[in-house]
């Protein structure tokens, strides 16, 4: 936890006692601050007492005697409209800011890499983490990520003057952020999400450009180029001069930067390109949107001055992250790839994209939106189980294409799509939970129900139990 000795003596209201609230709560209190903390639902309150943390209703504070308030990043203070709070403190004059403020403000000796962009954002901070561990030169890693800035821990960095913190940024956060500065920002991709918050497309996009704010000439800016938007982010910051910019792409070649043919990874940066390594190999890696965060992390990592070998090392032994395209268990030549993240039609096309021999679970509680992402990809799914409340919506999308099965539920569905991969005798078959939808009509979230697909392979994994369940699926 880092303690914000330099906030010690003011008054700081804290909105929204979830996982970054309770530990700025904590971190401020620790650091001798006054803090007046809140959350509108009343059991996480009672969680924030259970956790020795007094609440007090900020909508009744004299908000003279405020210095900041902390909003939590899921809070709104802008569109669609701004919480009581935040419209209170806008109208006292009052700052609104967030966690990772308060990091920056305390560790002003520390070195900040940040990453965003709509998708791969958790999977290039993780990878830069890795390799930074792999380069012996461990860093704090969190942020949207899921570890709460403010629980991180202070760790110096030898042979510079403070810690160094690898921090996945969402919009909301950037939107938090008005006076960190990075050393090295990532940019990776833009399409639109999260428009209730930011009002329209443009507005998120701006948002996810404060990353680049008040860098300077020793800062890098990496920013990916294969789509409109960052393109046109890459040119501003041209034409703006100041950090290092880095272009990265996988569709093309990008001169002075990192980019991707046919699997292998180039290094251009030095005006000379390189080829580094071929990704082909590196299952934890899938498909052309991890060879865009492969590229990303390889160029943060470059710009970090780390030599060549562990940056290697780092990518080939990535262990992924939770319910991303994760191997779960191989068995018998056949993987099962838990991807329970991937709560859209968008982030299940990248999956689908990855393997040519799946046996699909998907559904669930279905977003607003088409499926049209995944048609590409239907010659790669050789049979889909559907669960959940969009099964049918699915089956409708994709009966005349690919054979389906009702399942119903997660269990009976990979219990059938076991039995009918392990019978499989082409390719490299996959057993792939890649729902498209929420996960909230059947379980409590995402992570649990990636959790339970890996449970009930886990049980496959046990020869004699999987003999059992592949005589009673149905195939
Ligand atoms: N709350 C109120 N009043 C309201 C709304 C919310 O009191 O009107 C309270 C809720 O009761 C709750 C708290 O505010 O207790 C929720 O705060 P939060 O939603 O900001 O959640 P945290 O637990 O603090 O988690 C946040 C990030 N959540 C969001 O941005 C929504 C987490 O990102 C992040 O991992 C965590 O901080 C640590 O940094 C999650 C996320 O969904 C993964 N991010 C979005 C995304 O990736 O698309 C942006």
């Amino acid at each position: 936890m880092i303690k914000l000795r330099s906030f010690s003596g003011k008054t700081i209201a804290v909105m929204g006692l979830g996982r970054s609230g309770l530990a700025t709560a904590h971190s401020l209190l620790q650091g001798g601050a006054d803090v007046r903390a809140w959350d509108d639902n009343k059991a996480r309150r009672n969680d924030a007492a259970h956790d020795g943390l007094a609440t007090t209703d900020i909508s009744n504070t004299t908000w003279s005697e405020i210095d900041s308030l902390v909003l939590s990043p899921g809070i709104p203070h802008t569109h669609p409209t701004p919480h009581p709070v935040a419209a209170q403190a806008r109208a006292a004059g009052v700052e609104i800011i967030g966690d990772i403020e308060l990091l920056a403000r305390e560790q002003t000796n520390a070195q900040f890499i940040g990453i965003t962009g709509t998708n791969g954002k958790s999977t290039t901070t993780a990878l830069i983490g890795h390799i930074l561990e792999t380069a012996g030169e461990p860093a704090q890693v969190g942020g949207n990520l899921g570890r709460p800035a403010l629980d991180l821990d202070p760790q110096d960095v030898p042979g510079t003057k403070g810690s160094r913190y690898v921090l996945e940024m969402s919009s909301f956060q950037l939107d938090l952020t008005p006076t960190l500065t990075f050393h090295i920002a990532l940019l990776l991709n833009l399409s639109p999400d999260h428009i209730d918050r930011h009002g329209d497309f443009a507005g998120y996009i701006s948002a996810k450009k404060r990353i680049f704010e008040g860098m300077v000439s020793g800062g890098t800016a990496i920013v990916g180029i294969d789509d409109p938007d960052t393109l046109a982010a890459y040119d501003e910051l041209r034409a703006q001069g100041g950090p290092r910019i880095i272009p990265i792409s996988v569709m093309k070649v990008a001169s002075g930067g990192v980019y991707i043919e046919d699997d292998v990874l180039y290094d251009d940066m030095e005006g000379a390109a390189e080829s580094i390594l071929s990704l082909n190999d590196i299952e934890t890696l899938p498909g052309r949107h991890n060879a865009q965060n492969a590229a990303a992390a390889y160029a943060a990592a470059r710009a970090l001055g780390l030599p060549l070998k562990p940056i290697i090392e780092g990518l080939q032994t990535y262990p992924g992250l939770p319910h991303r395209q994760q191997i779960v268990a191989t068995i018998k030549g056949v993987r099962y790839v838990n991807d329970s993240k991937a709560t859209n039609p968008d982030a299940t096309a990248n999956a689908l994209a990855s393997y040519d021999e799946i046996y699909w679970i998907a559904g669930g509680l279905g977003k607003d939106g088409s499926l049209d992402q995944i048609l590409p990809y239907l010659p790669h799914i050789k049979h889909a189980f559907l669960i959940g409340a969009a099964a049918g919506d699915i089956r409708a999308v994709i009966a005349d294409a690919v054979p389906v099965d009702m399942s119903g539920e997660l269990e009976p569905a990979v219990l059938a799509a076991h039995a009918m991969a392990q019978k499989s005798q082409r390719g490299k078959p996959v057993v792939l939970l890649s729902p498209a939808c929420a996960s909230y009509d059947q379980f409590p979230n995402f992570e649990v129900r990636g959790e339970t697909f890996a449970a009930i392979v886990a049980t496959l994994n046990n020869q004699g139990l999987a003999h059992k369940y592949a005589a009673e699926a149905r195939v």
